[in-house]
């Protein structure tokens, strides 16, 4: 393992003009193909490059370069950056709250010594690093209501420890070495052309499926379980905002985010609206409940709407429409 020394890091000033070149990590999850789709039509296909341990589809593979890449092996990692010349570097590779706690070493390798090995690379070609971190990384000891960015963060799940660890190593990295670390916390996200797994906030996502295929979901959160969320397409906008937003406009460099709060119940009577035969039960994991009754039930997140802007879109009406036209549901 090699230590950080400042020689191994370049200074924080960059001579690169041009639009940047984008590496993706862990780009095969919920949020690397909508990503690299964003980014792409903003900076060229050719300039975005979505990577991965696992084999990709064929509609990924043809949609732009996709490469090989191991966050544990730091070697292929580099290799990867310098061959490439990438000058961004979007970090998504990481084990969420649920699959954490069922393979506790497999997410401290990958979120904790992934997310080193990532840094020092970072920091060693002057790349401008995006980490998401999440709700998770707050516990029962935060404030739960419209929790601010700067609160007590004692999380009890692996995955929140590993991303209080990664806001705080970016923050360090950036405050000694100049690295140019931005980070986001992402509320639950919801998607319909990809699926997350592992996670708290699946429910959210999976019931709209159920919705329209089967006019029934078994819910695994209690019906009051209150949780911040996000539509997919504004978590990828407020993405790439902090990411081009000019680092004078930042106060701090990790930001909460978030559009909505709903419960299970509350989105459930949302669907019915449209949905007139949909039914909703419940079946709760304990483990998935622990860990959302320790989590936030709202976000402050006015300093990042102070500081570069950032303003959601979808509110709970919109995602509900949203969400089941794209599996097929009409809803006018
Ligand atoms: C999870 O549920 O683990 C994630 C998250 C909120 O970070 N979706």
């Amino acid at each position: 393992v090699q230590t950080p020394t400042d020689a191994h890091f370049h200074s924080a000033s960059s001579s690169e003009t041009g639009p940047p070149r984008v590496l993706i990590t862990g780009g095969l999850g919920q949020l690397g193909m909508g990503l690299a789709n964003l980014l792409r039509n903003r900076f060229g296909k050719d300039n975005v490059i979505l990577s991965d341990i696992k084999k990709p589809p064929s509609h990924v593979f043809c949609s732009g370069p996709f490469v090989y890449a191991d966050v544990l092996d730091r070697q292929n990692l580099r290799e990867i950056v310098v061959n490439n010349r990438v000058t961004w570097l979007l970090h998504y590779s990481a084990l969420l709250s649920a699959a954490g706690e069922a393979n506790v070493s497999l997410a401290r390798a990958v979120n904790i010594t992934g997310l080193h090995n990532v840094l020092d690379i970072a920091a060693e070609h002057n790349l401008r690093l995006f980490v998401p971190s999440t709700i998770g990384a707050f516990g029962p000891t935060s404030p739960r209501n419209r929790t601010p960015d700067l609160s007590v963060q004692r999380p009890r799940t692996i995955y929140g420890v590993s991303k209080v660890h990664a806001e705080l190593m970016g923050e360090y990295y950036c405050h000694r070495y100049g690295l140019d670390f931005r980070c986001l916390r992402y509320p639950g996200v919801i998607s319909a052309d990809s699926q997350p797994g592992g996670g708290t906030t699946d429910y959210a996502v999976q019931i709209f499926h159920d919705a329209v295929k089967r006019g029934k979901f078994e819910c695994n959160l209690r019906p009051s379980t209150r949780l911040p969320m996000m539509y997919v397409d504004d978590c990828l906008r407020a993405t790439l905002e902090v990411m081009e937003a000019p680092a004078e406009s930042f106060s701090m460099r990790t930001y909460n985010v978030t559009a909505m709060s709903f419960t299970p119940d509350e989105l459930a009577q949302e669907i019915a609206k449209h949905v007139p035969e949909f039914r909703i039960t419940y079946c709760v994991d304990p483990v998935r409940q622990a860990i959302a009754d320790s989590w936030p039930v709202s976000l402050d997140d006015s300093m990042a709407r102070k500081d570069w802007g950032w303003k959601h879109d979808f509110d709970l009406p919109e995602l509900v429409t949203t969400m089941l036209s794209l599996h097929g549901c009409d809803t006018r």
